[in-house]
């Protein structure tokens, strides 16, 4: 374990560094040791006490991932040799170890700042750099930074009645007490049922006296199919992590599932069942992304997907209407286009007596009290409150930092009707700042680290450009912002993504603005573009000025 870092390596710190990079997760650390290698001077900023990104911040009780082992690691051979899982969807817990293991064998805690958030950064034109300001009042100049700061670096909780009365213990799931907090024994409530949700409530379930789970929209979630994982069956699968890393970077959401090659609507009923069935039993996200090639473009193909997940959830759910409650007849949205959880007795918490849900769609939640959560003139007694209310996500982490351009406008400003950018990757007004899995890049329809190697390679070949042709100025041009901008939402449109309130679309917060926050065309595509702009000397970049050495 990296431990508690102090604030150390600031010290260390030159005035002036190549590349400032926010954010010690899966992107950020890619960055680092890949520029380091490249002879750049690369610091990381982090605003947590340890590497892990969402690992450090998430650590409630059942926090994992959704995707499998060995999707969700670095591709390096040199890290997954030595490197074993004991699950085949790690917890935050082992997903920390495994930071700490990278983190050795990189040599990464040395270049590093923990516990120094970036707060604000402003551009310098006359020195072509930023001055980035952390909470510790420093100001660092650098002449390029970029943001790793994921899709999840702003949480949300919604502006409930009464929030400041209740008297119990109450923590957002992405604010959790690092000494953790012990549900045993107590009357647990959780508000929201997206993956976060889920995942507390099983663990909750098992422990808690009561469990109250507060529904708006019922979660579509999938059988995870946890594995324990053995050292053997390891070292056969490592024979093949080659060819699945690289099919990894060849698919739509950095995944090694197979191409998809036949419509639900072109099977007979049989076949199409034995496909769903297949999926199923396989877990994670092959139900999501691994079944037919329309279940997210046709309406009808996705319902055939709708009513196999309902008929599962039907057959767990002892009491039809507590079924019909978690799976009603007509979809809350399209299948699959709000993100799915996994889980792994979600379902059958519902027949425990000590597990409750109080459908928010029938009967709205009415204020926070000081003793629980009022619904429709009742109060649910809690000692404790979990908020799994989810994320101001892809932009919110961005904008929330005083990020101010060459026109003396924010970033904040700049996307107040919408995130636009280049590629997903720069912002007009913006010189020499990159963003890793940001807004209009594949981001959140992409796993991770996938992303952090396959666009992060991209932006680290970038810079490679700059320095080698001297450049010292590179801006995305307006003309490109808008270009992309269209394109991303003529894409989106294709698919059913808007046709649900979710954070893909930047639905789940009041007043944000209506866009696919995501890149949907798939990683391949997106590549494609990244890749022909590079080509062409950067199209869609106004590169300036030869620094002399
Ligand atoms: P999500 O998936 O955004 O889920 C948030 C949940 O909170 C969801 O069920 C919301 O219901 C619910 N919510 C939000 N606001 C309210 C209000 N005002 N009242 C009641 N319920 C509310 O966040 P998670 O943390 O679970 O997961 C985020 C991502 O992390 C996930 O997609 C994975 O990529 C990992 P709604 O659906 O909006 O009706």
């Amino acid at each position: 374990m990296t431990g508690n870092q102090s604030k150390s390596a600031q010290s260390s710190q030159p005035a002036e560094i190549d590349v400032l990079i926010v954010g010690a997760g899966f992107a950020g650390v890619y960055q680092l040791q890949q520029l380091r290698k490249r002879g750049f001077n690369a610091q990381i900023f982090e605003a947590g006490a340890t590497l892990g990104g969402i690992w450090y911040w998430n650590c409630y009780p059942g926090a994992r991932v959704d995707t499998h082992v060995p999707m969700y690691e670095f591709s390096d051979k040199d890290l997954w040799q030595d490197w074993n899982w004991s699950e085949r969807f790690p917890d935050w817990a082992e997903l920390r170890r495994y930071f700490a293991y990278v983190d050795k064998k990189w040599d990464l805690s040395k270049d590093i700042s923990f516990n120094t958030r970036v707060i604000a950064a402003e551009f310098d034109e006359a020195q072509s750099q930023w001055l980035v300001t952390t909470d510790d009042g420093k100001v660092t100049r650098a002449n390029s930074v970029v943001f790793c700061t994921g899709f999840a670096a702003k949480s949300y909780i919604p502006e409930f009645e009464g929030l400041e009365d209740f008297e119990g213990v109450s923590h957002h799931t992405a604010h959790w007490p690092q000494e953790g907090l012990d549900f045993t024994g107590k009357r647990v409530g959780i508000i929201g049922t997206g993956a976060s949700g889920v995942q507390v409530a099983q663990e909750a379930g098992g422990t808690a006296a009561a469990l109250t789970i507060f529904q708006r929209t019922p979660i579509l979630a999938l059988a995870m199919q946890q594995k324990k994982l053995d050292v053997a069956t390891q070292d056969e699968m490592k024979k093949e992590y080659p060819a699945r890393y690289k099919r990894r970077n060849e698919s739509s959401g950095g995944f090694d599932f197979p191409e998809t090659e036949k419509s639900a609507l072109e099977v007979s009923d049989e076949e199409r069942n034995a496909t769903f069935e297949d999926a199923w039993s396989k877990g994670g996200f092959s139900f999501w992304s691994n079944t037919f090639n329309d279940i997210l473009l046709n309406m009808e193909a996705n319902q055939t997907a709708y009513d196999f997940w309902r008929s599962k959830v039907h057959a767990r759910v002892t009491d039809p209407a507590i079924a019909e409650t978690l799976a009603p007849k007509i979809a809350p949205h399209p299948f699959g286009v709000k993100r799915p959880s996994l889980e792994q007795n979600y379902y059958e918490l519902f027949n425990q007596n000590n597990v409750a849900v109080v459908d928010l769609k029938k009967t709205p939640l009415e204020k926070i009290t000081a003793a629980g959560v009022q619904v429709d003139g009742k109060e649910h007694e809690l000692d404790i409150l979990v908020m799994a209310t989810g994320f101001d996500a892809v932009t919110g982490g961005l904008i929330q930092i005083d990020i101010k351009g060459t026109r003396g406008e924010t970033l904040k400003q700049h996307w107040e009707k919408g995130a636009k950018t280049q590629l997903g990757v720069a912002v007009n007004g913006f010189p020499n700042m990159l963003l890793v899995y940001g807004p209009q890049s594949p981001s959140g329809f992409c796993n991770g680290p996938s992303c952090a190697e396959i666009q992060g390679d991209w932006i680290i070949k970038m810079l490679e450009d700059m320095r080698q042709q001297e450049i010292c100025r590179y801006e995305a041009t307006a003309e490109a912002e808008a270009t992309w901008t269209d394109h991303v939402n003529m894409i989106g449109e294709m698919t059913m993504f808007p046709k649900a309130d979710s954070w893909y679309m930047g639905a789940n917060i009041p007043g944000k603005p209506r866009q696919i926050l995501n890149y949907p065309g798939g990683v391949q595509l997106y590549m494609e573009q990244c890749n022909n702009a590079a080509k062409e000397g950067y199209t869609g970049f106004v590169l300036e000025g030869f620094k002399s050495k």
